[in-house]
């Protein structure tokens, strides 16, 4: 015990990896007690640690975390014996990977007194090869003593973060690697791969990186085997990204183990989700759900005490609406809570006040439902002239707006724009968003509409219908239209509506409405039948619709 207390009292010179004195001892003392001995080592050359295993291994233990921020290299060696001359085994790569280490030597300790071979590797900056690490081919430990460590280390370091700057920053954005771990078949992986990348940039993160893992079989505490687990952290250390994204929804103990045994930060979709609702969220009651869906979703994750949320605090996934920076501690959570649903309470009383002087002047009420992005905003604004904000990312719309609209033949209406819907939207959003989804229980009509020109759009058709359902809106009428027709050649529109026994419009060409027109007025005040599809055909194309055309918003596009 002594002897090995006084290995703390041995330094290594800043320029050498080792020294032949420390070397033999590590050595004699391993062959005494039969057990692997490993020493961490500072770059200035104090022993940080002095580790004592077993024969086939040594554990080390939980290294302290002080990290600036980018990824880097951790500035500690480990150099340790190998009592069967063994070259460096899978667990030794392991422990050079997880911990970036700055290489990771084996000595192997042979009976008759000389230290035999050794054994070195050291992780990759950014290469084409893709490779990890390298693994040095047997030396002497002479050959070792003659490396110059100090200057070494010193062009490893630089290599690393060239690779990382090469990757052009856009601004102080973060930069994140995206990934999906699934059984599912490929094509659905990368089609949701896809609209993942576009919820990341909405949110302001550039994609660095995106990776789609289909294993045998999925690890239930990871979700990643350990070799991709590896890969994935060097990959960040590479390109100098600390933060991933899970095209999967995680569990609070997989985001835990895999942050800490990553050291990264990680989030997974809905927390994408939700980071983009914080953003976008406007008004007082928009913000509170979208605070309440954040902290209800973090609650069960504060139990697992973990770096994954102590990082969280600044940037995305730690973000509240406006400015607010999400509470960490489990208590004040859930006082937080409970104040906010109180509010929500008062908020949705005037809610109800509102909705019972609109139902009273009996007036129809129209709603634009649909996948996010498909140009419900748009449609919206051309028909009642207003400047609802539109934007080409996905939920631009937090806030519903409603607006009444005079039809041909003065009929009045009440029409809303409603949020964006998307495949899996988060449970704890829907529940927080539920008194607004809950107005749109007093549509008389849903308008569906849906972006023809996304090659997906079959797919969000049925994901918003299944949302609908699940928000039990399916007793209402629905108008399925299909929108932004002009991004598509004629015959390919023609062909998907008369599969879907419906037409187009595109809320970009206000003469391409007259079919829409003409279908909400018979599902009105005429009583068609939901399943029959007026198409604009000539004889409905009457003067008046033309008229009212003209005057598409006009005047009659006052809030309401
Ligand atoms: N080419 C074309 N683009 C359109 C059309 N309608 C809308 N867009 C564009 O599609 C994008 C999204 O439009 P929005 O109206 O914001 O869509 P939204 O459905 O309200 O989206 P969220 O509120 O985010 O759910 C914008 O860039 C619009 O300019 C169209 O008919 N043709
Ligand atoms: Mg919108």
């Amino acid at each position: 015990m002594r002897r090995l207390e006084h290995v703390y009292r041995r330094r290594i010179p800043p320029e050498k990896v080792m020294t032949s004195e420390l070397a033999r001892l590590l050595s004699d003392l391993s062959r005494e007690i039969r057990r692997q001995i490993g020493i961490l080592v500072e770059r200035r050359g104090t022993i940080a640690l002095v580790i004592v295993g077993d024969q086939k291994g040594i554990t080390i233990p939980e290294l302290s975390r002080d990290r600036t921020g980018i990824l880097r290299l951790r500035g500690l060696r480990l150099i340790h014996t190998h009592l069967q001359g063994e070259p460096l085994n899978e667990e030794d790569l392991t422990d050079l990977a997880l911990l970036r280490l700055d290489v990771m030597v084996a000595l192997s300790v042979r009976e008759n007194d000389v230290p035999g071979n050794v054994y070195s590797a050291h992780l990759l900056p950014d290469n084409r090869e893709k490779k990890v690490w390298k693994i040095d081919p047997a030396s002497t430990l002479t050959q070792l003593l003659e490396l110059d460590f100090y200057n070494w280390i010193q062009a490893l370091e630089d290599e690393f973060q060239r690779g990382q700057r090469a990757i052009a920053l856009r601004g102080a954005e973060e930069r994140a690697i995206l990934l999906s771990v699934s059984r599912e078949s490929r094509t659905t992986l990368e089609e949701s791969m896809e609209e993942l990348k576009e919820l990341a940039e909405t949110s302001g993160v550039q994609v660095v990186d995106a990776m789609i893992q289909r294993p045998q079989s999925l690890s239930s505490a990871t979700l990643l085997g350990e070799g991709k687990l590896k890969e994935l952290l060097v990959t960040c250390l590479q390109l100098g990204v600390d933060l991933i994204i899970f095209d999967q929804n995680l569990t609070p103990g997989q985001i835990a183990s895999i942050s800490d045994r990553t050291e990264l930060r990680v989030i997974d979709r809905t927390q994408l989700i939700l980071d983009i609702f914080a953003q976008r969220a406007h008004t007082r009651e928009g913000k509170i759900q979208v605070e309440l869906a954040q902290l209800k979703y973090l609650l069960p994750r504060l139990a697992k005490k973990t770096l994954a949320f102590s990082r969280l605090t600044g940037g995305i996934g730690g973000r509240g609406p406006g400015e607010t920076k999400l509470e960490i501690d489990r208590r004040r959570v859930r006082e937080r809570i409970h104040l906010l649903e109180k509010e929500l309470v008062k908020l949705s009383r005037a809610r109800e006040q509102r909705r019972a002087r609109r139902s009273k002047s009996e007036l129809p009420v129209l709603s634009i439902v649909g996948y996010t992005n498909a140009g419900k905003t748009t449609l919206f604004n051309l028909l009642t002239q207003s400047q609802s904000h539109v934007e080409d990312k996905l939920f631009a719309t937090l806030d519903p707006a409603t607006r009444r609209w005079r039809f041909p033949g003065n009929h009045e209406v009440v029409i809303t724009d409603t949020v964006g819907l998307i495949k899996n939207l988060p449970k704890d959003l829907i529940v927080a968003f539920r008194p607004t989804f809950d107005e749109l229980q007093e549509s008389d009509l849903l308008i569906h509409l849906v972006d023809i020109s996304n090659p997906f759009f079959e797919a969000h058709i049925q994901d918003a219908e299944k949302i609908l359902s699940e928000l039990g809106l399916d007793h209402i009428p629905r108008l399925l239209v299909f929108n932004k027709e002009d991004r598509l050649d004629p015959e390919t529109v023609e062909a998907v509506c008369r599969r879907y026994a419906t037409f187009s419009i595109s809320g970009h060409r206000p003469e391409s409405l007259k079919g829409l027109l003409v279908a909400i007025e018979q599902r009105l005040w005429k009583g068609t039948p939901s399943t029959t599809c007026p198409v604009a055909s000539g004889e409905f194309l009457e003067e008046r619709y033309h008229d009212s055309l003209r005057r598409v918003g006009g005047e009659h596009g006052r809030p309401f």
